[in-house]
């Protein structure tokens, strides 16, 4: 597996200026969109089809007699986990795939699961019909009443400020000019979902032979670091008495997950990983110093923020004033944020790998003399690592016999389960992130869109990718109504996706909940303990639904029955090569 940022769209053409071709047999527009989606290393073609997909389907019955294998058509019967899944497999990978939904509706249906990609600058092209543009005179002329009343007068602009691109294929000769575009745009830096609109007419327009250049007409662009600016950050790290990193995606790329225990570990920083999108930093390293900035933030003097939208809450804690801010990302400032307050004294535009180990390089001159400073302030950030994880499994243990199941437990078993062959979707909460592998590219959890029902459809999205890893999805049964469930098991089955779903059921919104009584704390529903709107009860046999698609189930309402329910459940999985829910009934808050 590679990491995100180590990935481009293809190498673009030969420096050389050689123009390579490749001649394709096709009949129609669609088939030539397939044939160059293949050529540019699309393998999966993520879609829920409608009327607007004729030539589609019939140019994928064609590669099926030919023995196409790329890119393979997925059917994901709703648009939320369809774009999930798409989601996931880029974070599995880091390459593009492409996926298509039906005109207008399609789209919005996956709308909520494409505003998390563009938060999370997840590369996809999606593609959408778009109703037939002529009453008559076409065999793709309209002919059946939706042709009339799905037509807009601007499909894309209800999803515009969320993908990097869009356009409407005009005619068939656009094809590569248009296709290379979108995927460029996708990859370039800050990425992003792009949407490409496919009349019907265009699609099934006649064509014998097309005729592609083997690569990609856009080499990248990359983004390198101020020299200048990275030796004003170094020194301002040298001076500091207690630095401080903050980081929510730093594990988008794995070079810089290593970069980051390098500079940690050579400079004596502690590293929060607050709301961390991504296994960010290795929970047992002893410069890891939990998941909040709260306690530690009024003492750094110098703070970096790595690729972190929001490093900490304002309304909660702030920075000392005389503290140094460092902002550094591919997109620092976070531009398509319309409010963002957090200050930079010092912006650092680049990969955040290729910043964190330049930096790295630059103090590596001045740290002899530093030593024996930054030796004590390991041993104290060593301290404070301890009696932080210390006060993570206390409260897990200390829950190890209530019933209901208290979420902590759940998580500390969970992470018994796992080895380093594991990945793991969190889309729930905070218990999990102490819990995690060490090893990066093995824990997502939601994207800061915060849009709920993610979770599964990118855990199966991770699995296609890859299927030799035992995938996990750790979802509230908030998030797991939110996910379209039967869509998700369906696909599972379908396409012998087996990975283990585990619902913390607490049977209501607990996040609600929370901010309820934040907003209110001695209001009418802290008062009284009614909390309409967040209740999710009488609850479901979640199990069962798992089980309709021939997967295996389990409730669990007993905390003693934890390991042997994960084990079977796992067994299902890896063994059985079925898809497994755990229904976890724990603590109603
Ligand atoms: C599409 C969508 N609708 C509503 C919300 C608001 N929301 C945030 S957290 C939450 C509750 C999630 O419930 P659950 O998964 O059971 O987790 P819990 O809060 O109980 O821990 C809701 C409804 C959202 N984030 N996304």
């Amino acid at each position: 597996m590679e990491s995100q940022g180590e990935r481009r769209a293809g190498k673009g053409r030969s420096r050389s200026g050689s123009l390579n071709k490749v001649r394709a047999e096709v009949e129609n527009a669609a088939q030539a969109y397939l044939e160059l989606l293949s050529l540019r290393g699309i393998e999966y073609f993520f879609a829920n089809a409608g009327t607007d997909f004729a030539s589609i389907v019939d140019a994928f019955a064609r590669r099926l007699q030919q023995g196409k294998e790329f890119p393979r058509p997925v059917t994901v019967p709703h648009e939320i986990p369809l774009v999930s899944m798409a989601h996931g497999y880029y974070l599995a990978t880091g390459r593009p795939q492409a996926a298509m939904v039906h005109v207008g509706i399609g789209t919005a249906n996956g709308l909520a699961a494409l505003i998390h990609a563009h938060r999370a600058r997840v590369p996809i092209l999606l593609s959408a019909g778009r109703t037939p543009i002529t009453e008559e005179g076409s065999p793709a002329s309209r002919n059946a009443f939706i042709h009339w009343g799905q037509e807009s007068f601007d499909q894309a602009g209800m999803l515009r400020e969320y993908v990097k691109w869009d356009y409407e294929l005009r005619t068939p000769s656009q094809l590569e000019a248009v296709v290379d575009r979108a995927l460029a745009m996708a990859m370039t830096e800050p990425r992003g979902p792009v949407y490409l609109m496919l009349p019907r007419e265009v699609l099934v327009s006649p064509l014998e032979e097309v005729e592609f250049h083997a690569q990609p007409r856009y080499d990248l662009p990359t983004f390198h670091p101020d020299l200048k600016r990275i030796q004003e950050a170094a020194e301002l790290l040298i001076k500091a008495q207690f630095p401080l990193i903050i980081t929510s995606a730093a594990g988008r790329a794995h070079a810089a997950v290593r970069a980051l225990v390098e500079l940690a570990e050579d400079m004596g920083i502690g590293v929060i990983s607050f709301n961390p999108e991504y296994m960010n930093f290795p929970t047992g390293h002893p410069c890891h110093l939990g998941f909040l900035p709260d306690t530690h933030l009024a003492k750094a003097d110098v703070i970096f923020v790595v690729d972190c939208d929001v490093p900490w809450y304002p309304n909660r804690v702030k920075p000392n004033d005389s503290a140094v801010v460092i902002q550094v990302g591919i997109d620092p400032l976070y531009s398509r944020y319309p409010l963002r307050g957090f200050p930079s004294d010092l912006t650092l535009q680049g990969e955040p790998a290729e910043v964190l180990s330049e930096i790295a390089k630059a103090t590596a001159h001045h740290r002899g003399r530093q030593e024996a400073r930054i030796a004590v302030r390991r041993r104290e950030l060593g301290q404070i690592h301890e009696d932080t994880v210390e006060g993570w499994q206390e409260a897990a243990r200390k829950a190890a016999h209530d019933k209901p199941i208290d979420c902590q437990w759940v998580s500390y078993n969970v992470n018994r389960m796992l080895t380093d062959d594991t990945m793991v979707v969190n889309e729930w909460g905070n218990s999990m992130h102490p819990y995690t592998s060490q090893l990066p590219g093995s824990y997502f959890c939601t994207p800061h869109a915060g849009y709920l029902g993610w979770g599964f459809g990118a855990a199966l999205g991770i699995k296609m990718a890859c299927p030799d890893r035992t995938v996990i999805a750790t979802v509230g049964d908030g998030c797991y109504l939110f996910s379209v469930p039967s869509a998700c098991h369906f696909v599972s089955r379908a396409y012998r996706l087996p990975i283990l779903i585990i619902v913390y059921n607490n049977q209501c919104y607990e996040a609600v909940k929370a901010a309820t009584r934040a907003v209110h704390p001695d209001g009418w529903a802290a008062r009284t303990g009614q909390f309409p709107l967040s209740e999710l009860q009488p609850t479901a046999d979640f199990e069962k639904i798992c089980e309709a698609f021939g997967g295996y189930g389990e409730r669990v309402e007993n905390p003693d029955q934890l390991q042997p329910a994960l084990k079977r459940a796992l067994h299902a999985v890896s063994q059985e090569k079925r898809q497994a829910l755990l229904n976890i009934i724990c603590k109603h808050p």
